[in-house]
């Protein structure tokens, strides 16, 4: 499954109050992509922070639903992560990890023990008192949904086709100041 269909299918099955934040790279561009008229923050580097800016947030809006779309390379980067998110179980907080077994950004190169990590098996190690694993659209679709009807926590991980995925050629239409101010100012503004 390509990474935008996968995006694609989270997309449809968000509600209208949801809060997105999103981990760089591919999982960055997949999302902007489907032009989602969700709030939606774009961690940036350094790689690691996205879960961490999902969960403070989660926290500190616990009157909005708060979704982390994650890219396994920014998850592999800060792991314990998993630890502490599990620990303060936000009832407000669900993670889609997109697993593509690489750095596709910035050269495609294997992650660590590449193919033979699993992610739910990680994050369940963690107390994540839910998770489930996609392999194809019809389970991706199937998860997200359950994900979504979730009272709690809980972690999706999906897996994704390695796809070539340069760098963008220039800046986008907002630099990424005028992004945060955006974000900041409409999650205050729907209060
Ligand atoms: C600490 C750090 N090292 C390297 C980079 C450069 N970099 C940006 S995105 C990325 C790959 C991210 O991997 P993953 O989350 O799996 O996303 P993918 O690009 O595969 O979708 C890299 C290496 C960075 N931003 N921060």
């Amino acid at each position: 499954m390509r990474r935008s269909v996968a995006a694609r299918l989270m997309r449809e099955r968000l509600a209208p109050s949801d809060v997105v934040v999103c981990g760089l790279g591919s999982t960055a561009r997949a999302w902007r992509e489907q032009n989602a008229p969700h709030p939606t923050y774009y961690a940036s580097d350094p790689m690691g922070m996205a879960p961490a800016l999902a969960l403070g947030l989660a926290l500190a809006r616990p009157d909005r639903r708060i979704v982390l779309l994650e890219g396994d390379g920014d998850l592999a980067m800060n792991l314990g992560v998993l630890i502490t998110i599990a620990g303060a179980a936000p009832a407000n907080l669900r993670v889609a990890v997109f697993i593509n077994d690489r750095y596709e950004t910035g050269g495609g190169q294997p992650l660590p023990n590449a193919g033979r990590i699993s992610y739910v098996t990680l994050a369940a190690g963690a107390g994540w008192p839910w998770t489930g694993e996609a392999h194809d659209e019809a389970q991706a679709a199937r998860l997200f949904a359950a994900l979504l009807e979730l009272p709690q926590l809980g972690l999706v991980a999906v897996h994704v086709d390695a796809e070539e995925s340069p760098y963008p050629p220039g800046p986008g239409p907002t630099s990424q100041a005028e992004d945060r101010a955006l974000f900041q100012r409409r999650l205050s503004d729907e209060r």
